[in-house]
């Protein structure tokens, strides 16, 4: 396995200098990159230096090196996992043949479009968050907030290289067309629901980063079990850095349920005590868990049945299941027929989508076990809880339909009356932003709405300068 090349413009574990034409291409793109990266990138702090890990190995330990550096230094690169001898393809219709080297000509188009969809989310998440910063809590949380950026601009990257790597011409204009969409933008906006919304606080950011992250983890392990080997072994590594991009938001959730329950004890009302009430962080949980839940696609999907057929895209852990193929098998989903759920059996391969999201609501649900636990730790009774899989959802079996967070059907006019119960309202919002009105930004100094975390980063006390500014 080639070891990563720093001394090239663009860091990679790829011979990338073996290939004087693809180099050359990579290189125009990435002055484009960067004016993206300027112009769309975390808004000030620039000039600042963060501690940063970059990747120096991509073997299993040991591929991370810490330092503080300035955000458009840092070495975006390309970076994939080591390959495991001889690979097949391990699942769908051309199980046991070579894994592809090479686009296969007939699946060309599905897998770009995979490629791209995923390659959009990495520019767009760091588009949401890129106000953040102004209102960070303290130092810890704005190093951590960089990381993540920093790191999904590598994920683009990652995504770039295939584009460019495997698609000639059209994966080229694919490629500029990801520096060009923008979030939440009317004539030009991402591809997928959850990454046009706002992430205007860092509840948002928080919530954002265990559950729209934690679709990042599933999606990417599907992909990572591709027959097309490029695509298996870069999700591999990008894996490998989204385990930091989760801890954040679950931690950060869990220090700010730990402070409102101390601050309201004895009874003190969160509001007076400038806290996050306990109910806003629910339904901030209820937006991001059903935004998340629509990034899995239709729970029954042509698409998905494709996707694991063709061996492009297969199971959470497909390489741990008994059997590969899933042409016999049936999956139950629950239909709505008038105002009765009917349960119905479709084709398991269509059910692609539902699956890998059965594997993400369980581990989400392990998450918020994590939550009450701290909450039961302080003392309190106050306990957080997903909803149903079928509440708010804009995509698939129950969108267009009104259901409780408990998953009952209810009307559209009994929706509309319990909303400012059950989702973030503007009034959730403008206290929000009334809490965070500056950043905190004196070593060891946080917002007086969150706990400070256990530990730092790196092995690093708590009250580290992980950000020193060079103004
Ligand atoms: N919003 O057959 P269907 C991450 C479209 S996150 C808008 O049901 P399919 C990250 C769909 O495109 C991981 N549109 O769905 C996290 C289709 O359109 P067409 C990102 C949507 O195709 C945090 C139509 O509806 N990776 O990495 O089976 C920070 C019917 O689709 C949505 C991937 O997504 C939606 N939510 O499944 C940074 C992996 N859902 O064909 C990064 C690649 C569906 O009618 N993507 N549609 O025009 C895929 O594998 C699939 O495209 C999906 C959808 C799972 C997204
Ligand atoms: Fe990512
Ligand atoms: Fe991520």
């Amino acid at each position: 396995m080639a070891s990563i090349d720093y001394d090239s413009k663009i860091p990679n574990n790829v011979n990338l200098s073996d290939d004087r034409r693809l180099q050359r291409a990579l290189e125009e793109w990435q002055p484009n990159f960067i004016d993206w990266w300027m112009e769309m990138g975390p808004d000030g702090f620039q000039a600042d230096d963060v501690y940063l890990r970059t990747a120096v190995s991509v073997e299993k330990d040991g591929w991370a090196h810490f330092g503080h550096v300035k955000m458009p230094d840092y070495r975006w690169g390309i970076f994939l996992a080591p390959t495991e001898g001889e690979r097949k393809v391990n699942f769908g219709d051309h199980m046991g043949e070579d894994a592809w080297q090479q686009v296969p000509g007939d699946y060309r188009n599905a897998l770009r479009r995979i490629i791209v969809t995923q390659g959009d989310t990495e520019p767009a998440s760091v588009e949401q968050q890129r106000q953040l910063g102004h209102s960070a809590p303290s130092l810890y949380d704005l190093r951590n907030l960089f990381q993540v950026n920093v790191e999904e601009g590598r994920h683009l990257w990652a995504m770039v290289y295939l584009l460019h790597s495997y698609f000639g011409r059209d994966g080229r204009e694919e490629a500029e067309a990801l520096l060009a969409r923008r979030s939440g933008d009317s004539d030009s906006p991402r591809i997928l629901g959850a990454f046009n919304e706002p992430i205007a606080d860092w509840l948002s950011f928080f919530c954002f980063t265990t559950f729209t992250d934690r679709d990042g983890k599933y999606q990417l392990r599907a992909l990572a079990e591709s027959g097309f080997d490029p695509l298996a072994r870069t999700c591999t590594f990008m894996l490998t850095e989204e385990a930091h991009h989760m801890f954040v938001g679950q931690t950060g959730v869990e220090r700010i349920l730990r402070r409102t329950a101390e601050a309201t004890r004895g009874g003190a009302d969160p509001k007076a005590a400038g806290v996050v009430p306990f109910e806003m962080v629910q339904r901030a949980v209820n937006l991001w868990y059903s935004l998340s839940l629509d990034l899995f696609g239709g729970e029954d999907s042509s698409n998905a049945a494709l996707f694991f057929g063709a061996g492009l895209k297969g199971r959470d852990l497909e390489h741990k299941l008994d059997e590969h193929r899933a042409l016999e098998q049936r999956y139950t989903l629950e239909r709505v027929v008038g105002d009765r759920l009917v349960k119905e059996d479709v084709p398991l391969r269509r059910a692609m989508n539902e699956v890998l999201r059965d594997a993400y609501v369980n581990d989400c649900e392990k998450v918020v076990r994590s939550w009450n636990r701290a909450l039961e730790e302080v003392g309190s009774d106050l306990r957080v809880a997903l909803p149903s899989r079928r509440f708010n959802r804009a995509q698939g079996l129950y969108a267009g339909m009104h259901f409780t967070p408990d998953g009952e059907m209810t009307s559209a006019q009994a929706f509309e009356t319990n909303r400012a119960a059950w989702l973030p309202t503007d009034e959730d919002r403008a206290y929000m932003r009334s809490l965070q009105t500056r950043a905190y930004t004196k070593p060891g100094e946080f917002a007086p709405w969150i706990s400070p975390p256990t530990r730092g980063i790196d092995g690093q006390p708590v009250d580290f300068e992980y950000v020193k500014f060079c103004r």
